[in-house]
C-alpha cells in the first residue's frame, strides 16, 4: 500500500517571513540584539509593537515614549521591514496569519508562552541581553534625579 507523504510545506515567494513583538520603549541594546538576530533567521523582519494600553496591562504603566514614537524608532532600524501596532496578546495568532510569519521569535523572558503557535509557525525564543531592560533605566535615571 502506498505511504501517503507530507504535503509539501509551501514557501513564501519574499523568502521566510520573520514576527516578533515587543514595546521597545527606551530602545536599547537588548532591543538592537533580539532585532538585529531575528532578521538573521530569515528575509524578511516584522515588528508588532505594544499599545500603550497594552504596555500598561503587561507592566502596570504606560511607556514613556508614545506609541508613534515607538513605531518611528522600531521602524527606521534597518534590519526591520515593517511595523505594526499590537493591541493584545491574544491576537498573536492573527498576526501570525496575517503577516503569513514563518517564524515567531521572542526574547527567553517569554520562553514557554507561546509554544501553542507552533502549529501555525516556528517558534524560537532568544536568549536576552543580559543586565538591561527599559525598567531597569527608569529606575537608575529615577534614583539619579531624587539624589541630585
Ligand atoms: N529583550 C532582550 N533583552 C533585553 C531586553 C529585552 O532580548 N535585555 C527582548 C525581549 O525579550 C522582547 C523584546 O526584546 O523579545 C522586546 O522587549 P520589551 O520591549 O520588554 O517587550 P515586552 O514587554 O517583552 O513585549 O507580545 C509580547 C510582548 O509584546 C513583548
Amino acid at each position: 500500500m502506498p505511504v501517503a507523504q507530507p504535503a509539501p510545506v509551501a514557501s513564501n515567494p519574499g523568502g521566510r517571513r520573520i514576527i516578533t513583538f515587543g514595546t521597545f520603549d527606551l530602545f536599547h541594546l537588548g532591543h538592537v540584539n533580539v532585532l538585529r538576530r531575528a532578521k538573521a533567521l530569515g528575509d524578511w523582519l516584522v515588528v508588532g509593537v505594544s499599545s500603550d494600553e497594552l504596555n500598561a496591562h503587561k507592566k502596570g504603566r504606560r511607556p514613556f515614549f508614545s506609541l508613534e514614537e515607538r513605531l518611528a524608532i522600531v521602524g527606521d532600524s534597518r534590519v526591520v521591514d515593517e511595523v505594526f501596532v499590537e493591541y493584545a496578546l491574544e491576537l498573536k495568532g492573527d498576526y501570525i496569519q496575517q503577516h503569513r510569519a514563518d517564524v515567531l521569535v521572542m526574547g527567553d523572558d517569554w520562553a514557554g508562552r507561546f509554544d501553542h503557535y507552533k502549529s501555525l509557525c516556528e517558534v524560537i525564543y532568544l536568549p536576552r541581553t543580559p543586565e538591561i531592560s527599559s525598567t531597569q533605566i527608569i529606575t537608575v535615571v529615577r534614583a539619579g534625579a531624587n539624589a541630585a
